[in-house]
């Protein structure tokens, strides 16, 4: 008998076993009162993922199978632009989604995506789960939607290409650099006189590979989850914005939870959020060199002059205009003066 199918054998039989003992909580599941959703953009071997697996298992056995959350990673649910349509109609009830490409909706939300606001994760936290966050929570309801307290992380975004490393704010000149679906983005890469292509994240890895564009920016955890190295060559580090994910939810989809499934729901997605924070950053930090091993060729370029040609350019004060000086010296109080 070959080893694979003795394992086969063994692994069926457990699960005979298993599925014996384990009868009751299918039955139980199958009674769920709630069975959502929850979708997202993220790779299978994300630490979010992972985490929101957990959570979702968490939340099953605390509310006694009632509360059944299945989750959708990888865009299989649709593009981030198609999933937050989904999220506002109830077609979806839970969606994570970065502030940046909610600006769609909720202008205010991008502001933590502002170039070379944030200095390191500390700074982050501070601001995401204090003023600055709580005033984005609220102009995210007054659009409709519900959201949980705490941010989820993506993390500080650095820039591939499959031509050329980028150096200095100068390699960007022409540069056709995909990013997502969001005015602060594009505006941004217009500012470094690169030619932005909003493209959902869901197309990324096929537009890279067809070489519909030159390079993409993401933290070094998608890169590496995502398996971009394969079909990009530089990776420098440009630090250039820190980006995390809003948890969504349905309005009347969250309104319909009686209050004690409300809360065994808010406190497990909240502490997952903590713990998909630390792993993700952990992961962030340590993944360069297997990306090195791989094949990306890093450089880690001076952040002064990008600041320089986005303030040069005027892209700060046309943002602080955007925003409005509330938000915009809730960030300042934050991370200091901008602008
Ligand atoms: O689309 C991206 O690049 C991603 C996955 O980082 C976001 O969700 C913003």
């Amino acid at each position: 008998m070959s080893f694979s199918r003795r394992a086969l054998l063994k692994a069926s039989a457990a699960a005979a076993v298993f599925g014996g003992i384990s009868a009751p909580h299918i039955a139980r599941a199958q009674t769920a009162e709630f069975s959502y959703k929850f979708a997202n953009n993220l790779p299978e071997q994300h630490p979010f993922v992972t985490r929101a697996r957990e959570m979702a298992a968490a939340i099953k056995t605390e509310t006694n199978g009632r509360f059944d959350l299945q989750v959708f990673p990888n865009s299989q649910l649709g593009s981030d632009t198609d999933m937050l349509s989904q999220v506002r109609s109830g077609g979806i009830e839970f969606f994570t989604l970065s502030g940046l490409i909610l600006a769609t909706l909720v202008p205010a939300a991008s502001i933590n995506g502002i170039g070379f606001a944030f200095p390191d994760y500390p700074t982050v936290w501070k601001t995401m789960d204090g003023e600055l966050g709580a005033y984005v929570r609220g102009e995210i309801n007054k659009a409709g939607l519900e959201v949980m307290e705490k941010i989820w992380d993506n993390g500080f975004r650095q820039t591939t290409s499959s031509t050329r490393p980028i150096t200095g704010p100068d390699d960007f000149k022409g540069f056709k650099i995909r990013v997502p679906v969001s005015p602060l983005w594009t505006s941004m890469f217009r500012a470094f006189d690169a030619s932005p292509a909003s493209i959902n994240f869901s197309e990324v890895y096929s537009a890279l590979q067809t070489k519909i564009v030159e390079g993409q920016e993401n933290p070094l955890a998608l890169i590496s989850t995502a398996k971009l190295y394969e079909v990009q060559k530089y990776c420098s580090l440009t630090n250039h914005m820190w980006d995390g994910f809003w948890f969504l939810m349905n309005r009347k989809a969250w309104q319909a939870l009686p209050d004690d499934i409300k809360t065994i729901v808010a406190r497990n997605v909240n502490a997952a959020a903590m713990n998909e924070r630390a792993d993700t950053e952990a992961l962030n930090a340590s993944v360069k060199d297997d990306l090195t091993k791989k094949g990306l060729v890093f450089n880690q370029p001076d952040p002064g002059p990008f600041r320089e040609k986005l303030r040069a350019a005027g892209f700060y004060a046309e943002w602080k205009g955007k925003y409005g000086e509330q938000a915009w010296s809730l960030l300042e109080k934050a991370v200091g003066k901008l602008s």
